[in-house]
């Protein structure tokens, strides 16, 4: 059995989509950004940067799990799904999860900080981040005219991914001119494990979301 610390963002719902499309058993614990929950002494003996998403796998003594590219990781070679195991098929599926992981993740997450949460409108960093998550959607656009997926088979790579893209007017980038980007998202959209884990945790209004985000950015 799995606990999963999430909540509903994009890091967290990669968690519950991984765990969906793997089918194992799992028992969220959704934490409170309002009551700053994530940093808590109990949370920070599970993730020491306290921030969600976080597992602990209690079939294996357990074991703690932060960051969540690498919770896709340790799930997928748990299961021996959705990482291939050849050294160039897994390379492939790495490379793209650490694009998400270092590039669509910190830039669109500031594009949604300097957009949406911040209380001074900084035109400028709101442009920055915009412009480059936009540059990144164009990298992945022209990747998946190629592939169906980014790893080329169905990966973990799509599943760190697709719950950033699918927020893209939250952040105020555009996905027009983008035609296999928005393919990509339709085929995404459709999976029954996706849709699921887009559930996890009960999704919260937009008002409490904007409070939640603002809280973070007291430190
Ligand atoms: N690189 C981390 C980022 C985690 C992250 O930024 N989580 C956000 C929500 S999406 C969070 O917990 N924010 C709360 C805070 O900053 O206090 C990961 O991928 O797990």
């Amino acid at each position: 059995m799995i606990d999963l610390y999430t909540a509903a963002t994009p890091n967290g719902h990669k968690v519950s989509i991984v765990l969906e499309e793997l089918g194992l058993p799992y028992t969220v614990h959704a934490l409170s950004f309002d009551k700053k929950e994530q940093k808590s002494e109990g949370f920070l003996k599970i993730n020491p940067n306290g921030r969600i998403p976080a597992i602990v796998d209690r079939a294996n003594g357990d074991f703690a799990v932060f960051e969540s590219g690498a919770i896709l990781i340790y799930l997928a070679e748990l299961s021996g799904k959705l990482l291939p195991k050849d050294p160039k098929g897994r390379s492939v599926v790495l490379q793209w999860l650490m694009f998400q992981m270092g590039g669509i993740g910190p830039m669109q997450g500031q594009a949604n900080v300097f957009f949406r949460y911040f209380p001074e409108k900084l035109q400028g960093a709101i442009d920055r981040y915009q412009h480059e998550t936009r540059r990144l959607y164009e990298v992945l656009d022209t990747r998946l005219q190629a592939v169906e997926f980014l790893g080329g088979e169905y990966s973990i790579a799509d599943i760190a991914t697709f719950p950033w893209v699918r927020g893209h007017e939250w952040s105020g980038v555009e996905v027009d001119g983008l035609p296999a980007l928005q393919r990509w998202m339709a085929t995404m959209e459709a999976r029954p494990a996706v849709q699921r884990g887009l559930l996890v945790p009960e999704r919260i209004d937009d008002a409490s979301i904007i409070k939640g985000a603002q809280a973070m950015l007291i430190r």
